[in-house]
């Protein structure tokens, strides 16, 4: 790592998503939460700052910024609504994909709308066999004179049934990681269809689905990379993409410390407020501590990723565990603090509890997380 605290430009772009959070993001996020609505308007909003390609090439119309100025992006719209701040997340590591491996011509067919997020994207590499796993996928591409047709499911998909556009790793080849393809699939491609939207603890505001695929005709030139580099892409695409869930989670643990600081302040207890107990300071004192060394960690591992780095899998890997275990457990704390009132749908912290919960599971379990971590230690 070469740098321990934030240049002027990061400082500057911390602040516009922070503002932009402030303006547009917060004041909605409860409401998108209870009644489940998917923000579409917010979200193309973000991607007029240039937030629908954080690390999308400028050739290719995105701003062409580092994996830090992403997390600081990402943390700051979380302050806000984390579920929301990670939809645009998953996103972007779709259109990343495209633009860092995609032919001209299939950058050229996607990148002038992605980036704007008039067409939004999804990623898709979980099967309902195939989870931790991934490697084990079995939606099927055959390849038909300048065509290949896709037959297989999705699970679990973000954006899906909404998104038009997804990344989808398929199965060109041999069993195991090295038969694995990318190819980009459009919403309206006959065989395309959906589940029904799951119904989710958290994550309200963005939608869940399975996709199905059902004899596809995908043109060959939606191919991202060659045939059988698909899982190194589709991993690639997840050292990103981790370091922006961990992100999620500083943002929304940072919040709900903010409101505990002020909610203790005022609740008075036994005659003074119970920012009074020491047992709340030294509460209050480890959540920050420990969300301050989870930022730190995920800091350097951003850097590191921008820089491909070659420990960057494995630092990106100890950053999403550590800072999405540490965020839930700040937010935990953050809601014992709030007592009952915690519990309830008034305040933010449970919304902030719900949405950081699944960032332990998802873009890798935090299991596989401590694998990968172990594997690379272990090398050699
Ligand atoms: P499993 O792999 O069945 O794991 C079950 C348990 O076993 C876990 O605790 C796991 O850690 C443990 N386990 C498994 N293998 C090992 C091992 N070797 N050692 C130790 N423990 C192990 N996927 C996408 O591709 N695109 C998306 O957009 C997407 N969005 C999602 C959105 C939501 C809301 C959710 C819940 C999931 C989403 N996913 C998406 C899927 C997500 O990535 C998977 O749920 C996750 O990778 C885990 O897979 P699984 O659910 O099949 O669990
Ligand atoms: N960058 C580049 N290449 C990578 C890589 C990375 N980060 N990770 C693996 N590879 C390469 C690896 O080098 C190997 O290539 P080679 O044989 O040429 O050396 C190949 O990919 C296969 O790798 P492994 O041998 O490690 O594969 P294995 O099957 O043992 O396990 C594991 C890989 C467990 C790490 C992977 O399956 C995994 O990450 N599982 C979790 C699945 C996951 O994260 N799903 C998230 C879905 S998205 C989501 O949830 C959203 C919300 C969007």
């Amino acid at each position: 790592m070469t740098q321990f605290d934030l240049t002027d430009d990061q400082r500057a772009i911390q602040e516009m998503a922070q503002r932009f959070t402030a303006d547009a993001i917060t004041p909605h996020a409860a409401e998108w939460d209870e009644k489940h609505i998917f923000p579409r308007d917010t979200i193309r909003a973000a991607a007029e700052l240039g937030f629908g390609g954080i690390y999308v090439s400028e050739e290719a119309g995105g701003i062409g910024l580092g994996r830090l100025e992403s997390a600081l992006i990402m943390e700051a719209m979380a302050y806000g609504c984390p579920s929301t701040s990670a939809f645009i997340s998953i996103h972007n590591m779709g259109a990343w994909m495209i633009d860092r491996f995609g032919s001209q011509a299939v950058k050229d067919k996607y990148l002038p709308d992605l980036v704007p997020m008039t067409r939004m994207a999804s990623y898709c590499l979980t099967e309902a066999g195939a989870g931790s796993d991934a490697a084990a996928l079995k939606t099927k591409a055959v390849r038909d004179g300048d065509h290949y047709v896709v037959t297989g499911s999705k699970q679990f998909i973000s954006g899906g049934g909404e998104n038009d556009v997804y990344v989808v790793m398929v199965r060109t080849g041999e069993d195991g990681p090295k038969g694995i393809s990318c190819l980009v699939i459009e919403k309206d491609m006959p065989g395309v269809s959906f589940g029904a939207q799951e119904r989710k603890l958290g994550w309200h505001s963005q939608p869940t689905a399975q996709v199905n695929f059902d004899g596809v005709r995908v043109p060959v030139e939606n191919l991202v990379g060659s045939e059988g580099e698909g899982f190194r892409i589709a991993m690639m695409g997840l050292d990103g993409g981790r370091l922006n869930i961990g992100a999620c989670s500083l943002g929304g643990a940072q919040r709900a410390i903010d409101e505990t600081v002020r909610y203790t302040k005022d609740r008075k207890q036994f005659g003074q407020s119970i920012a009074d107990f020491q047992n709340t300071q030294f509460t209050l004192a480890d959540m920050q501590t420990e969300l301050e060394a989870a930022r730190t960690l995920l800091y350097a591992a951003a850097v590191k990723v921008t820089d491909n780095a070659p420990d960057k899998t494995r630092f990106a890997a100890m950053a999403k565990r550590f800072a999405t275990d540490t965020g839930s457990s700040v937010v935990d704390r953050a809601l014992q603090l709030h007592g009952g009132y915690g519990y309830l749908m008034d305040y933010p912290i449970e919304r902030i509890w719900r949405d950081l919960r699944v960032h332990s599971i998802l873009e890798g379990t935090n299991q596989v997380m401590r694998m990968i971590v172990a594997r690379d230690m272990l090398r050699a």
